[in-house]
């Protein structure tokens, strides 16, 4: 079993083991290291040298003209939505997208866009789903403009979509005159479960954006990639909904050392998930509703043994944090100031808390 020998400062002294997201983490001595050096300079007047190298080199790695930099994975599925549409748009997505569930409503607040929910097991769909969901050009329905995949899916328990699957749903939203977008806030952790590159994926994309501060554990930022006129857009709309930064090379600086030291030891984060997982199966009243195939697991919670909510305040007391995500449904999710030891000690206590008392509420 692959072990996390990273240890983080101030993971070490801390007794909590803390898997609400893998957004939890702290900069690494060597992150911080590389933030202290970085050259700076003003981004909003396009200055910042350690900014420049980082949007070079996140659309290399997606196989991208170019990228844009940004505060947040929202704000990168924000303006690249507004990058492709018009007010009275309608966005096609799953149900359980990120962006229909945890961005504030923005696509109608900052777009004006209406979104069309798609079923699907896990956060994926098919082609025919598309096709079926895609408007008639007339007079009086919303425009059909945009398609957004989510890859690996959040709430479809960090579900990975292969490329073939991606392939067919991206060739059918084509020939319906569609746009495409990839929300990749962890596209890391697919293809590190893939062994594909990220530019396979997002070749089918004329969008994807990414996240520095999940996975890959730098504490701010994220980038849209896709074309020169595109990104030219999306940097317009990352102004209008106040991301621009100035000497924000400190925070890629963080992105680029993340980049080059965090992305293969992602496959540790996915042991540790499946090893954590192993350890709840056997627990009465727990059971694990979606597979394991990244560094996430949902654990639903019998309804004899109480909420969500209460078995996450029981764990908290005694050193676990869990995240509810629904009444009766925790997510857990594995990351970089996350070690073996680690996930074995939540498990025991796990145990001793469902063991302990038959209902917690
Ligand atoms: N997800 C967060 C919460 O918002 C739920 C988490 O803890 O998982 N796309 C996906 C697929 C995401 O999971 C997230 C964050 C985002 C976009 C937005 O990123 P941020 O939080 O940087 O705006």
């Amino acid at each position: 079993m692959p072990l996390n020998t990273h240890l983080n400062g101030a993971a070490t002294t801390s007794t909590m083991v803390d898997l609400r997201s893998d957004t939890v983490t702290r900069p690494t001595p060597a992150m911080r290291t590389a933030m202290a050096n970085a050259e700076v300079g003003d981004d909003v007047l396009g200055d910042d040298p350690t900014v420049n190298r980082l949007q070079q080199r996140i659309a290399e790695i997606m196989g991208k003209p170019a990228a844009c930099f940004v505060p947040s994975g929202s704000m990168a599925n924000q303006t690249a939505i507004r990058a492709h549409t018009e007010p009275g748009d309608e966005v096609i997505a799953h149900k359980d997208s990120h962006i229909i569930h945890y961005e504030t409503g923005a696509p109608a607040a900052l777009s004006g866009c209406m979104i069309r929910p798609l079923d699907g097991h896990a956060g994926l769909f098919d082609a025919a789903d598309v096709d079926a969901a895609v408007r008639p050009a007339n007079a009086h329905s919303p425009t059909s403009k945009l398609l957004v995949v989510e890859n690996t899916h959040n709430r479809g328990g960090g579900s990975v979509w292969s490329l073939e699957q991606v392939r067919r749903v991206t060739q059918s939203a084509r020939q319906h005159g569609l746009k495409l977008h990839l929300d990749g806030a962890r596209l890391w952790n697919a293809c590190a479960a893939t062994g594909h590159s990220p530019s396979e994926y997002a070749a089918h994309f004329d969008t994807v954006s990414c996240c520095f501060s999940k996975g890959l554990g730098a504490p701010v930022g994220s980038a849209v990639c896709g074309s020169i006129e595109t990104i030219s857009r999306v940097h317009r709309f990352r102004k209008m909904f106040g991301g621009a930064m100035r000497q924000a090379g400190v925070l890629a600086a963080a992105a680029l050392h993340a980049l080059d030291h965090h992305r293969e030891r992602l496959i540790d984060d996915h042991a540790h998930a499946r090893l954590f997982a192993d350890g709840l199966a056997s627990i009465p009243g727990l059971s694990i509703p979606l597979a394991v195939e990244t560094n996430m697991v949902f654990i639903d919670i019998d309804r004899k043994r109480g909420t969500a909510a209460a078995l996450c305040e029981s764990l908290r007391a005694r050193g676990v944090l869990l995240l509810p995500t629904a009444p009766q449904r925790v997510r857990a999710v594995c990351h970089l100031d996350v070690t073996g030891p680690m996930i074995e000690r939540a498990i025991d206590i796990i145990s001793s808390t469902c063991g302990a008392s038959k209902a917690l509420v």
